[in-house]
């Protein structure tokens, strides 16, 4: 019987998400891509409470959280590993790997900036988020 192919919830405009379609894509994974928008999408909230995207959902397995997917289809597809086995180059890949994750895309994405709109100028809000971004790519 043929195995039914992961399903990954995305959205254009989503660098989360975007990280999880470079590793299926790297690993050549025969994929099924469903674009939403996690804030409206009533049937969305069923898949992942916490409406973020991304979330693979792999048969009757749902995950969400790009870098706990990428390591999810690591260990599942072993084939073009991205994943160094070298301890040293692997510790510093998940730093920067984490470092996007947790250090400059939270403070730069919808869930900051988004509260304060209406409170930030245009100009305001890319200062804050070229801010993060600078931060976490210069000074790691
Ligand atoms: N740590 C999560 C963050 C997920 C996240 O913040 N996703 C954004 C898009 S990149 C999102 O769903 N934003 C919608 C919102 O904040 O309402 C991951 O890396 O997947």
């Amino acid at each position: 019987m043929a195995t039914a192919k992961p399903i990954l919830y995305g959205a254009w405009i989503s660098s989360c998400s975007h990280r999880v379609r470079i590793a299926l894509n790297l690993k050549g994974v025969d994929y099924e891509y469903k674009a939403v928008n996690p804030r409206t999408d009533p049937d969305y909230e069923k898949i992942n409470p916490i409406k973020y995207i991304p979330a693979l959902v792999d048969g009757d397995f749902v995950l969400s959280d790009s870098l706990a997917i990428i390591l999810y289809l690591e260990d599942k597809y072993p084939q073009h590993p991205l994943v160094p086995k070298d301890i040293k180059t692997k510790g510093l890949d998940l730093q920067i790997a984490n470092i996007v994750c947790s250090s400059i895309q939270p403070l730069q994405g919808y869930g900051v900036i988004g509260l304060h709109e209406g409170r930030l100028s245009p100009d305001e809000s890319l200062e804050v988020v070229q801010r993060y971004i600078d931060k976490g790519f210069r000074e790691q």
